[in-house]
Formats: C-alpha cells, structure tokens, sequence
C-alpha cells in the first residue's frame, strides 16, 4: 500500500515539483526522510530566505514551488517574504510541519494552534487535512489553487505523525488529474474592446506584470504597434513587460494618483494590462483619470478588477486575451511615438560612483539577455532609463516592497534559469534583511552577482522623509557595513570598487566565474 509519504512525492514528481526550498525542524524530519534522489533540497537558513527563493524560482519558472517550513515560528518569520510573493501572484506550495495530531490540543511544543489561521491574509487557501488519509488530496488541492489563475501562494499544514500513515491505491488518480484554465473573451466582448481600441484618438498602454508572467511581452508590442501608442509600465513595477529600448516605451508611471494623471494627460483611452488600477505608494491625492479619459482594464485577476476605483475591467487569461485581441486591431495612421533620448552619463564624486554610472557600466558589460533582480529603492527610476532590457523575464523587484526579496530572489532565479546570468541590484540598507541568501548561493555552488550599492543610508526613506515633512526622523541611516567581510563569512567571494574602472573589471571577473560573487559599490545618494 502506498503511505502519505510515498504518494506525496509521487504527485510532486508527476507536477515536475522535485526542488523542495525549506528550513527543517522536528516537525518535519518524517517528510524529509528517505528524500527520494530525483528531488533536490535548498536549505535556507532563514525561512524569508526559504520564501525569497522559492519565489523568484517560481517566478522565473511560472510554475509551482514547493517550500516546507517550520510550524508556527518558520511560518511567521516567512510572513515578510509573503507579502511579495502574494502581489506578484506567485505559486508558492507553503507546506509547513505539525505536531503529531494527538498533541496539538494540549499546545505542546510546536503545536501550531489555529496552523490555517497564521499565514491569512496573505494565501489563496490555508488548510489543515482532518485526517492522514487527505493529505495527499490536500496538497493536490494547494498545488492547483496555486496554479490556477490569479495564481498565488497556498498554504498546508501538516501533522508529522501522518506520513507514515497508508492511502488507498486510489490516491494515484490524483497524479493523473489535468487542471487548466480557459479564461477568453466572448466575441462579443472582443468586438467591444477592439472597436473601443480602434475609436480612440490618442489611445496608451499601461502594462503590469502579468504581461510578463504570462510571456505576452511580444504581443503587447504587437499591440503598441498596431495602435502607435505609448506604453508606459504600470507604478511599483515588479517586473518589465515591454522592450525598454522600443520606440513606444515611455517608462514606469509614477506611484501617485495624481502624478499617473499628469503623465497620461491627453490621452482619450487608457489600456492596462497585467497589472493592477493602480498600484500606489506616495499619498499625493487628485483626479484618478485625466479629464476625458476613459479606462479599460485587462487582468487575470478579479480582485483587481473588482477592486479598481475607475474604469471597465475584462477578466481572463492575459496571453490568450491579447493574442485574440491584436488581429482585431486596425493599423494606426497615428505617428509612431519618438523614441526617448539616451539619458546623459553622470560626472562621478573622487572615491565613489553615481548609480547612473554603475547602471550604464552594467548595460555594456553584462550580456544581453542578462535577468536583474532589483532591490534597491532609490535607485529605481535610474536603473529603468539606463539598462536596456529586450527579453521576457528580465527584471524582478519586490511586489509589495518587502525588503529581503532581491538576495534570496536573484538565487531562485538563477536556479531556475541556470542558461541565463542573474545579477542582483541591491541596496546596502535591503541587503541585511535576507543576508543569509549568500550561503545558499556559495553552498549550491549559484554564481548570482550581488552587486551592492553603498550608499549608507536607507535612500528612499530620505526622500520619503521629505515628502512627509519627517526630516528628524531617527534610524534612517546604515553606518558601518563592511558586505566583503559578511559575503566572506557566508563563504562568497568578494570585493569593493568605488572606480568606475575597477567596477567594470570585477563585474567582467563575476560575469566569468562559475561561483556567487559580491561586489560592494561606493555610491551617491539619489532622487528616487
Ligand atoms: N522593512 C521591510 C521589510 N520592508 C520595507 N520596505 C521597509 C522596512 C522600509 N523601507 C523601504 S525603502 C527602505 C526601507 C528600510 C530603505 C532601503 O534602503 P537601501 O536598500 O539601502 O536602498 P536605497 O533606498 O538607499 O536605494
């Protein structure tokens, strides 16, 4: 007869799930027993760094990613990393260990009272099985409520005394089990929506993350083209939905309701795509829509649709929407949008470098194709107008702006895609949140670049801190770091620049080597 255990690890392989990222405690132990050699297990040492890497796997792999944590206490310290890998609508699998069933009323040690309770509201669906018998439908369950769209983090609580238990032979049907979406217009809805396209006079894109989740990059291109109209990226982007070096790029809109105003002023339709309406971050209250505009809004995601203050919203699959779309859209005669000038190289202070320079240094040396995980928080607006970015899946930056994604993130992405080079834009002050990111990348031998710039202080609160009229406000800055000495206690190799020659050779060596490298940055401060 199979057992809990044996049925479980035949689904995750049947799902392609034979990466495990976790943290193990005793909970645990009975699961990871007998680890079958066909999966492999990412130790972190910091369940935000089990979550971290787990999520930038997933979102490089647009599949589900398996994490097993540590009941109650593993699960809260992974809350942080949650918050990202729910607004980047991430497939995390977070199983997480229990007591044995017999001891959880009495709140022994590791009990986690009310498991399905902790992880909400940052989870799809949060369950615990009633019995040993329904934890491989449990986790059958959490994969495809996963996977299905908006995809998300789920997350199974599991009692350690269910995997020996044995399942019915009938357990295998669910290996067997295909669940796939088919969200597309009716024609109805595709003649509105093309007839609305083709009335507009001065139509513009916003295009979000989805647009790249779902790989239709290319199509929102198509799209821009045929209409001859801006694309701008959606605020608080999390990923880069659209060629940075298209004539029609125009770059990512602000984050303030009355600054996306002041930029699509003029336009008489606004198209979002793959992203939220809107993702705001700084109050600056004001007209939601500039005057005479009107929105529609594409999304796989109900909530956001349901959710947005304005305009009318279509619900469905992003790629099968637009590639349906795009046909239906009539050649413009409209002028193409000039393409945006390059921006100008900056002058660099005597034993630092500006992160406009570090960014042009980077564009030239790493290669084309090359996948930015970005946490640096002032350094946003720069980093966008000076790397060129041509590739689906290029850029990846923390959804809901929880500080220790990039580390952990740049590692899952690596992983994930070992036939591309991952390099890590993280900020001195971001960097300290998910440090221990370093040993997994050193120990599984995961050749990320950290560049880290060192700026010494917590940039964007500066700016923020002006903005809010709290220019007094203690603990804004981070004297003191040495992340050569740190990189060289997590076992990665490191080095400090603050020339730009001496950047371009250390990022020339990292790019070479087949091992994790840090390269700590002397920078300027910045204007977000
Ligand atoms: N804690 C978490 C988990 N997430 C956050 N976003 C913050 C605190 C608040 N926060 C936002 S930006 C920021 C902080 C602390 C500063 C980040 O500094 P750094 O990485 O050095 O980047 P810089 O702004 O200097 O470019």
């Amino acid at each position: 007869m199979p057992t809990v255990h044996s049925a479980t690890y035949d689904l995750l392989r049947r799902r392609g799930m034979t990466t495990v990222f976790g943290n193990p405690g005793s909970n645990e132990l009975p699961f990871l027993k007998n680890f079958p050699g066909d999966f492999r297990y990412i130790l972190g040492l910091h369940e935000g760094v089990v979550v971290g890497m787990a999520d930038g796997f997933a979102l490089a792999s647009g599949a589900p990613a398996l994490v097993n944590l540590h009941a109650a206490a593993g699960s809260g310290n992974a809350m942080g990393a949650l918050t990202n890998a729910w607004y980047s609508h991430s497939p995390l699998v977070l199983t997480a260990g229990q007591q044995a069933r017999s001891m959880i009323g009495v709140e022994s040690m590791l009990a986690n009272v009310d498991a399905p309770q902790l992880p909400r509201p940052l989870v799809k669906w949060s369950y615990e099985p009633s019995c040993p018998e329904d934890v491989p439908r449990a986790l059958s369950q959490a994969i495809h409520t996963a996977n299905l769209p908006a995809r998300g983090p789920v997350y199974v609580s599991i009692p350690h005394d269910d995997w020996g238990h044995e399942v019915s032979e009938e357990t295998a049907l669910l290996s067997e089990r295909e669940v796939t979406s088919a969200a597309l217009p009716s024609d109805a809805q595709l003649r509105t929506l093309a007839e609305r396209l083709n009335a507009a006079r001065h139509p513009v894109l916003v295009l979000g993350p989805d647009v790249d989740a779902y790989g239709a990059n290319g199509l929102a291109v198509a799209l821009a083209e045929r209409l001859n109209a801006p694309a701008w990226v959606a605020p608080s982007a999390s990923r880069c939905p659209f060629p940075t070096r298209h004539a029609c790029f125009r770059g990512v809109l602000p984050a303030a309701i009355q600054g996306i105003s002041d930029r699509l002023a003029g336009h008489d339709l606004i198209v979002v795509i793959g992203a939220p309406v809107f993702r705001y971050h700084q109050y600056a209250p004001g007209r939601y829509l500039p005057e005479g505009a009107k929105l529609i809004h594409i999304t796989c995601d109900m909530q956001e649709a349901a959710r947005a203050p304005m305009g009318d919203a279509l619900v469905g699959d992003i790629y099968a929407m637009l590639d349906q779309l795009v046909p239906h859209v009539r050649q413009s005669g409209r002028a193409r949008p000039e393409p945006q000038a390059a921006p100008e190289p900056q002058v660099d202070p005597e034993g630092m470098l500006t992160p406009e320079t570090v960014f042009d240094v980077m564009n030239a040396v790493a290669p084309e194709d090359a996948i930015y995980v970005k946490e640096s928080t002032s350094t946003v607006t720069a980093f966008w107008e000076r790397v060129e970015m041509r590739h689906p899946g290029s850029y990846f930056f923390p959804a809901a702006g929880g500080l220790g994604f990039g580390l952990p993130a740049a590692v899952g992405v690596q992983l994930a895609c070992p036939e591309r080079r991952v390099i890590g834009v993280i900020g001195d002050g971001s960097a300290n949140y998910a440090i221990t990111a370093l040993w997994s990348a050193a120990q599984y031998r995961i050749p990320v670049v950290f560049v880290i710039l060192k700026n010494g202080t917590y940039g964007a609160l500066r700016w923020f801190s002006r903005l809010l009229n709290a220019e007094d406000a203690p603990g804004l800055d981070v004297p003191g770091l040495d992340f050569c000495a740190l990189a060289k206690g997590y076992g990665v190799e490191a080095v400090a620049v603050s020339a730009r020659h001496d950047f371009e050779a250390a990022l020339q060596a990292a790019l070479a080597d087949d091992r994790p490298r840090v390269i700590e940055v002397s920078t300027t401060t910045i204007e977000p």
